[in-house]
């Protein structure tokens, strides 16, 4: 008789299929469902779910693709009890390999951090209620603002009547490399100086990264980087060798630039986030943990995350309102209905 390797391992891949909230835009498509895979490891008693779930639009990965990557990587773990090198799958799959093995192996501790800044359009008395209780578990006030989507003078004005109405709010702003200098300055104008100071961090104001320096060279205000560092195959180089070179460490660091922001589901394993986050921090940046619109199984994970790597952060997790229905997990106080992983389908087990 053969020896039965797989000992008491047993392994599930599940898809899910959630629809959204109507008018969910992501870079310019609506967003009308969000597809995903769930694994599921159980390993001597122990079990261990991981998210995989490539975003259209940002995600260079194929749904197909990761179905074929996940279905291979569970196998072999199942005959062997070991993984391959998480660095070779794409970035969806190996974080969502790595974030199971965590659960397994307990390395991911429990508790999270759920105070995540909300992402405000509006009007900011709409968030008075949400910036009480932060104030009250003591967390500063601090909330999201997208801009670049309208008029820089808008946006200008918006920011400053935000800063303006509530004295002790810091703001985290997100421009996605929308604008020219020109515009990202004219922006700046509008933005009283005395205020500046309270913009915790603009992401990415401008098309490429050198413009956003000297945007940030110029107006004082901080930047802090997210597309940039998932446009980087950080997989090709070491992280020392990397910023050891003179080049990419002006690139990454600098004295403007205030926080990366870090999706995992962008970036890859829990192992290279966690890398991330340990190199930005020798280096005094801020590292924010950040959505990527997981479903709540995966945004509860986030959250974790963040109280483990980075507790002095507010996550940036405030998307789940976007969703009709959480799965399987619900997030402390969400009023959205919970859909199970049992009712969604189960593509192949081991
Ligand atoms: O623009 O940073 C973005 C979510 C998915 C894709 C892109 C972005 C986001 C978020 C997440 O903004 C929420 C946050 O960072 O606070
Ligand atoms: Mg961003």
């Amino acid at each position: 008789m053969p020896l039965d390797q797989s000992g008491a391992r047993s392994a599930k891949l599940y898809r899910y299929q959630i629809p959204m909230d109507s008018g969910v835009i992501v870079r310019d498509q609506r967003l009308l469902q969000r597809n995903g895979y769930i694994i599921e490891l159980k390993d001597s008693g122990k079990i261990g779910y991981g998210e995989c779930a490539p975003l259209p639009g940002f995600s260079q990965e194929t749904l197909e693709e990761v179905e074929v990557q996940l279905k291979e990587a569970l196998e072999h773990w199942y005959q062997t009890g070991l993984w391959s090198d998480w660095n070779q799958y794409a970035p969806s799959v190996a974080f969502a390999l790595s974030m199971a093995q965590a659960e397994l192996s307990n390395l991911l501790p429990e508790q999270g951090e759920y105070r995540a800044a909300p992402l405000c359009s509006g009007d900011p008395d709409e968030l008075l209620p949400v910036f009480d209780a932060m104030e009250e578990t003591g967390r500063q006030k601090v909330a999201k603002v997208k801009v670049g989507l309208y008029e820089p003078i808008r946006d200008g004005m918006l920011v400053n009547l935000f800063l303006e109405s509530i004295p002790d709010l810091q703001l985290r702003l997100d421009a996605n490399r929308s604008w020219t200098l020109e515009k990202a300055l004219k922006f700046a104008q509008y933005v009283s100086p005395e205020y500046r100071a309270r913009i915790a961090f603009l992401e990415e104001p401008c098309k490429t990264e050198s413009l956003s320096r000297d945007f940030a060279q110029k107006t004082g205000i901080t930047i802090a980087w997210d597309e940039a560092l998932q446009q980087t195959d950080f997989n090709e180089i070491e992280l020392d060798s990397l910023f050891g070179q003179e080049s990419l460490g002006e690139r990454f660091l600098g004295e403007h630039v205030g926080a990366w922001v870090i999706k995992p589901t962008l970036i890859g394993s829990l192992e290279r986030c966690n890398q991330l986050i340990d190199f930005a921090h020798q280096h005094g940046i801020q590292t924010v943990i950040s959505s990527s619109i997981e479903s709540s199984l995966g945004l509860n994970q986030l959250a974790r995350l963040s109280a483990w790597k980075t507790p002095e952060q507010t996550p940036g997790l405030d998307t789940l309102q976007l969703f009709q229905t959480q799965l399987e997990v619900t997030w402390p106080g969400c009023p959205l209905p919970v859909t199970l992983l049992s009712d969604q389908q189960l593509i192949q087990q081991w």
